[in-house]
């Protein structure tokens, strides 16, 4: 009688297979990722989430059922396979293992839409539609690995760090960053939103008196542009602290971006070898370049941009390639920031706000906050919205508002630039974008 699927329970994982086990039994668990059938030999590459094992199969030393049974395998069906370890330096990890037992425990059907072993390259569109077998590539799950990594680490320099994690509602009414980009939503008998940042909430919690929180959630964008660095739906990691200005949440934001760049690099040094990636752990403080230079500088360059402006596509890229690696760009206009941004007191026309950026790439806003009633009610209808709509969130500012700052950093963006990729989609499991609403 066949032993039940319960029996056989895998022992090890691919990448814990090693030299010093020779000669132990072991079970293995995944995909077969290549079959060599040499005639008198057989070579199965087993793949599971951490890497690859081979599995070696001479036919003189095996039993002749077995050796016909991975004779028939097919690739990319889910087998358990049960064998003794030995040693082989030529093989993946330094081992080999000699079959006993073969379990199929799903065959899949050929040809594949898709070549997980990476052979022949595919478009990004055709790796899209078959994500679940674009995502058994190692190079690719690579990347989540990465964003794992970096989420682990964000989390625990926020909590040790004195930040409350809140979760705060998607469904919302109104706008925060500007009425174009939202996606509408019938919420019964009325019009209603998808959140396009925690940012009403994060602050009402200030009044709240929770002081420091965070929030790590998906925000959600109407943009009608179809770029390698904007999605519809992105996760986004968000801060707000009480009594702290924008240069205290520039120094949180550059301490936690180091954390998780060095958490990155001790930690996924396989992944970032797949990646190609050497990453670097960044010089603090990162540089902070004033707007008025911003323009200045990239007017040098021969781009046009007029003080005023937020920055063109083409004026990124001159400052990607003037500039290094991570750096701020503070003192941005008042006029072009959103209406919680409070104004320089000395300065009005300049306001308490940053961008942090990688290169040409924007990876996190944030700014010092207006936190005076009536100054804010001014402010909404200076953006030609009306304060009527934002009632309850005012309301926040009337009883005991304390000043505070924050920022929102992009979790996709943040790990473009930890894994050296330039299509943002390629960081999300499945992305939404102008075109794509599937799988
Ligand atoms: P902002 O709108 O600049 O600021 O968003 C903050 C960060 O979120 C990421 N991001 C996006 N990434 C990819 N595709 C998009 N469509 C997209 N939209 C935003 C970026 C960006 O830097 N409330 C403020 C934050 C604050 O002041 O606290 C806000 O939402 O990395």
């Amino acid at each position: 009688m066949m032993e039940s699927l319960a029996d056989w329970r895998r022992s090890h994982y691919s990448r814990e297979v090693n030299p010093d086990m020779n000669g132990e039994e072991i079970l293995v668990m995944g995909w077969t990722h290549e079959i060599r059938d040499l005639g008198g030999i057989i070579f199965v590459l087993l793949r599971d989430r951490d890497g690859l094992v081979q599995v070696t199969a001479p036919s003189k030393k095996i039993d002749p059922g077995l050796f016909e049974n991975l004779r028939k395998l097919k690739k990319e069906s889910v087998i358990a396979v049960k064998g003794t370890v030995q040693e082989s330096p030529k093989a993946p990890g330094g081992v080999e293992l000699i079959p006993t037992d073969l379990r199929l425990l799903n065959q899949s059907q050929q040809p594949l839409p898709l070549d997980p072993t990476e052979k022949v390259r595919a478009e990004i569109d055709t790796r899209l539609d078959s994500r679940f077998l674009d995502l058994r590539k190692p190079s690719v799950s690579a990347i989540f690995k990465i964003k794992s990594t970096m989420l682990h680490s964000v989390r625990v320099f926020l909590e040790k760090n004195g930040y409350l994690e809140v979760n705060t509602p998607k469904l919302v009414a109104s706008a925060t960053e500007g009425g174009t980009e939202l996606f509408p939503i019938t919420y019964f008998e009325r019009e209603a939103f998808l959140g396009q940042s925690p940012q009403l909430y994060k602050q009402t919690m200030m009044s709240a008196g929770f002081d420091k929180v965070y929030e790590i959630a998906p925000i959600f964008r109407a943009e009608e542009h179809d770029t390698l660095r904007h999605l519809n739906e992105v996760i986004s990691i968000d801060m707000e602290a009480s009594f702290h200005s924008d240069e205290d949440v520039m120094d949180v934001l550059e301490k936690l971006v180091v954390q998780a760049i060095t958490d990155v690099t001790e930690n996924c040094e396989e992944e970032l070898k797949l990646l190609d990636k050497d990453l670097q752990i960044p010089e603090t403080p990162f540089e902070r370049i004033d707007y008025d230079d911003v323009i200045d500088l990239v007017n040098s360059k021969g781009v046009a941009l007029e003080h005023g402006e937020d920055l063109s596509r083409a004026a990124e890229k001159a400052m990607g390639e003037a500039m290094d690696g991570y750096y701020f760009i503070t003192g941005w206009p008042t006029e072009i920031k959103p209406f919680y941004v409070m104004a320089n007191e000395e300065t009005p026309e300049k306001s308490h706000a940053f961008d942090l950026m990688y290169k040409d790439l924007e990876i996190s806003s944030g700014a010092m906050r207006v936190h005076q009633h009536d100054v804010l009610v001014e402010k909404i209808s200076s953006k030609g919205l009306n304060p009527e709509s934002f009632e309850r969130y005012l309301a926040a500012f009337e009883y005991g508002m304390p000043p505070h700052a924050g920022w929102g950093l992009g979790a996709e963006r943040f790990n473009m630039t930890l894994t050296g990729l330039n299509n943002i989609r390629e960081t999300v499991l499945f992305p939404r974008d102008r075109r794509r609403l599937t799988p």
